[in-house]
């Protein structure tokens, strides 16, 4: 199935590709220069995801599949959310994303560092398709005090997962990619697809 997959993230990329393929789906990623991010992003996750996808279709006249994401932190309201790619302003690196949340933190005491990452993708069969699938997915968490872990990408070495008891960046590839907010995410989407096409 062809399928255009509307990010320029690394680490989303190879999660998606690693929960796709043994499905027989192998996504054809944008070209940077193909598909412009909205200027203006919108305020929810969903519109952006929306943007994102409806973009990718138009330019490349495939199905396609956006994911918009991000990490919200209870004692910041709900800071980064849909900031968190630029959280330390624009082409911010993850580095710099992270030394930016701690900073925030440094008052918060371990008992008030609950977050959740949070994931909707989106697919499209094509640019103007009026029933979008949505799906969302959660992964509740809390902010350590430091980095913890080589793996995975964005905030994931200060992200602690009480059920695994290590960070996200301390998890396997494949096991992530499974448990978190994006494999919930993507596990909804490919069931309503599933019944979509009659299968
Ligand atoms: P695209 O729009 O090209 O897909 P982006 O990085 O700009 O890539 P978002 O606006 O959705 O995408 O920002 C998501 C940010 O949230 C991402 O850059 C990370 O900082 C963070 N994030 C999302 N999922 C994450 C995960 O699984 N682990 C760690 N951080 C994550």
């Amino acid at each position: 199935r062809r399928l255009v997959l509307a990010s320029n993230n690394k680490g989303k990329l190879a999660e998606l590709d690693r929960l796709l393929s043994p499905l027989g789906i192998h996504p054809t990623p944008q070209g940077e220069h193909d598909v412009p991010e909205a200027d203006e992003p919108a305020v929810t996750f969903v519109e952006n995801a929306l943007l994102k996808a409806r973009n990718a279709a138009r330019h490349t006249g495939l199905p396609a599949l956006a994911d918009d994401s991000g990490l919200s932190v209870d004692a910041l309201g709900g800071a980064p959310g849909v900031r968190s790619a630029r959280y330390a302003g624009p082409g911010a690196s993850d580095r710099d994303n992270i030394d930016q949340l701690l900073a925030r933190l440094t008052d918060v005491d371990d008992g008030h560092r609950s977050a959740q990452f949070h994931c909707v993708l989106v697919y499209l069969r094509h640019a103007d398709d009026p029933t979008p699938l949505i799906c969302h997915g959660i992964w509740r968490g809390h902010i350590l005090q430091e980095v913890r872990g080589e793996g995975g990408f964005g905030y994931d070495p200060v992200f602690w997962v009480p059920d695994a008891g290590c960070t996200a960046a301390e998890l396997e590839a494949e096991t992530k990619a499974r448990i978190s907010h994006r494999g919930q995410a993507l596990e909804g989407l490919l069931d309503r697809l599933a019944h979509q096409l009659g299968g």
